[in-house]
């Protein structure tokens, strides 16, 4: 038996800076109705999709960009997103900058929020991997100052949706391996995950030309390793002046994308997801119970850099 998904990867153009975040919510609207009317029942938005990339610009007071955090969700901007989703009975995965009052301390998260077809938040996901640095960087061309204005997040988890397991990721989560087996342990068998992905890598411009390869590739070789679904979902265009990667695709268990944008505006990519083809590759090639040798593990869970044997 099948159990299908209709999927979309609802891609997003530039978010500039000044645009007001009902502008944006206008596009996500319009997203909605469109996936809606083409049968679409999860629509997946991009990383930071209620504003520009800020982590590109240094601030000496973080307080300067509070505007471009959610302190509640739904909160006033996004309320109508979550009434049009229950109303149209579609669902999405929204990634967004979090502020949260926890202790009486203020935390910032680059979080992401599954809700389903009925409208309610049936998870939230803070991003464990933060990439960039936390200090200004003046020789850079742009920043990437996402340890300077996020705390990490410390789970990967996965949640029962649309007929399934679904978990969620962010960005730079994708390229690491260990993102997809945690959630490939917990029986993951679709992988939510936005980006915003500069096209330049300052620190390493010899990687620039490899940009769209390096996003399909280890979402590929995630999807395919842990027997799921992957939908990697961009934010692209020219954001304030920085090229960002477009690229959106939805990853089927094989490894194959199925679907994918080719511009880098707002764009729908949609997929009839069959759940059950995850089967085919978790009870075989990877079934972690027969294969895995945990015992030769050790050092994955123990140890952060480098350490020569010798
Ligand atoms: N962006 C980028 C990403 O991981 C990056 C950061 C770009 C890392 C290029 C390495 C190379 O896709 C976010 N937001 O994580």
């Amino acid at each position: 038996m099948s159990r299908f998904v209709n999927v979309a990867a609802a891609q997003l153009g530039p978010i500039a800076r000044n645009e007001t975040k009902k502008q944006v919510v206008d596009r996500l609207l319009a997203h909605l109705h469109q996936a809606k009317a083409m049968g679409v029942e999860l629509v997946v938005f991009p990383e930071l999709a209620l504003t520009t990339f800020f982590p590109r610009w240094y601030v000496e007071d973080k307080a300067e960009f509070d505007a471009f955090y959610e302190r509640e969700m739904p909160g006033p901007d996004t309320q109508i997103l979550f009434d049009t989703a229950a109303k149209l009975g579609i669902g999405f995965y929204l990634g967004y900058a979090e502020l949260a009052m926890e202790g009486g301390q203020l935390h910032r998260y680059n979080t992401s929020i599954l809700v389903e077809r009925n409208g309610q938040i049936v998870g939230k996901y803070r991003k464990v991997h933060l990439p960039g640095h936390a200090k200004d960087e003046p020789w850079r061309a742009f920043q990437h100052l996402e340890k300077y204005y996020f705390e990490p997040g410390d789970t990967f988890d996965v949640w029962q949706a649309y007929g399934g397991t679904i978990g969620m990721a962010l960005c730079n989560d994708r390229r690491w391996s260990e993102t997809y087996r945690i959630m490939g342990l917990k029986g993951v068998e679709m992988v939510l995950l936005g980006y915003n992905t500069p096209v330049h890598n300052p620190p390493a411009p010899e990687h620039d030309d490899l940009s769209m390869f390096h996003n399909h590739l280890v979402m590929q070789a995630g999807a395919y390793q842990n027997g799921t679904w992957v939908v990697g979902v961009a934010k692209a265009g020219n954001e304030e002046g920085i090229e960002m990667i477009g690229g959106s695709a939805i990853i089927a268990p094989s490894g194959e994308i199925v679907a994918a944008c080719s511009t880098k505006g707002d764009e729908l990519a949609i997929a009839r997801c069959d759940l059950d083809l995850c089967n085919s590759y978790k009870t075989t090639t990877f079934n972690f119970e027969v294969h895995r040798r945990p015992e030769a593990y050790g050092l994955i869970a123990n140890q952060r850099g480098v350490v020569r044997p010798w």
